[in-house]
């Protein structure tokens, strides 16, 4: 493969020469950092400790006080509320998020993913009519939806309620849902645009514990899945993701999820879990369930509380 070589300015040197000093700190080192646009004692600050607290207001979010207020109604009327994510890593990872810390709060809660080979990618006419029969009437689905403008019609002819969290680009017309958070809709102002389908669940869990005032820690110990989907979905490791999955990676390594510690202990991983690691070893053992058999089993072994039992899960994954 033929390689292009792109080189970047050298800095002036007054430039250097003040980041070097404000953050004590040799010259071609500050030199490389503003070369990735990093001038500031606030800014080496930022990047070399990566802090929760700059994470983005949520609600800089196109609807997303939409988002909020219709799923605190359903909430309140103990409506049935099904999590509906993609079968690969970003989708799974976003269910298990999602539907994992709602259902800490909420009873009346299911997932869903369709199947790989007889559904398809995307919201499945199959799944909507499966939530009609079970007497489900809100939708949040998960890294995908913003281009199922018949799907989202379908259900809203069938007394059913969409919430979409997804980061895929929109076509020219966006789906006629209750809500559509999409950082890469042309009118939505937030800030990042880079985030992963799981990386815009957070956002709505974020903006939800703001609203009913709940604690950030329980949400907190959530982010190893949000370094998962990061890593795999091969998003830009900038900005927020940068924080998120710098935050995840300590989840990992400090207190795994007992599904992601099985799959830590399967991959090989002894030493302290990389990037790498999760790119190679343990995103393509998440994948594998949805290729081989149902991507549910990949969310069942993401939610299971329980070491042995997620032992036996990730086993099957193998
Ligand atoms: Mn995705």
């Amino acid at each position: 493969m033929e390689k292009r070589w792109v080189f970047k300015h050298v800095p002036q040197a007054q430039n250097i020469e003040s980041l070097s000093q404000a953050i004590n700190i040799n010259a071609s080192l500050a030199a490389l950092l503003i070369q990735r646009g990093i001038n500031t004692f606030e800014e080496a600050r930022d990047f070399f400790r990566p802090s929760l607290e700059n994470l983005h207001d949520p609600y800089l979010m196109k609807d997303m006080d939409k988002a909020v207020s219709r799923l605190c109604e359903a909430m309140d009327n103990e409506e049935k509320i099904l999590v509906y994510g993609d079968y690969d890593v970003d989708g799974t990872t976003s269910v298990t998020l999602v539907y994992g810390f709602l259902s800490n709060y909420y009873e009346n809660l299911e997932f869903y993913i369709p199947d790989r080979y007889k559904e398809g990618y995307g919201i499945s006419k199959t799944g909507i009519d499966w939530a009609h029969e079970n007497g489900f009437s809100l939708i949040i689905s998960l890294d995908c939806g913003i281009k199922s403008l018949n799907e989202i019609a379908y259900a809203s002819e069938l007394g059913i309620d969409f919430i979409i969290c997804d980061h895929h680009k929109p076509g020219d017309t966006l789906p006629a849902a209750c809500a559509v958070l999409d950082p890469k809709r042309a009118d939505c102002n937030y800030p990042y645009k880079e985030l992963s389908g799981c990386g815009v669940g957070f956002k709505l869990l974020q903006a939800l514990c703001i609203d009913l005032g709940l604690e950030d820690e329980l949400l907190f110990s959530f982010l190893d899945l949000l370094a998962v989907s990061i890593a795999s979905d091969i998003v830009p490791i900038t900005g927020e993701n940068r924080i998120l999955t710098y935050q995840g990676l300590k989840v990992l390594n400090e207190s795994p999820r007992p599904g992601m510690k099985a799959l830590m202990d399967i991959s090989g991983v002894s030493k302290e879990l990389t990037i790498n690691n999760i790119v190679f070893g343990l995103g393509p053992r998440i994948n594998a369930a949805g290729r081989i058999a149902h991507a549910k089993h990949a969310v069942h072994l993401l939610i299971a509380k329980d070491q042995d039992e997620a032992d036996l899960l990730a086993e099957k994954d193998k």
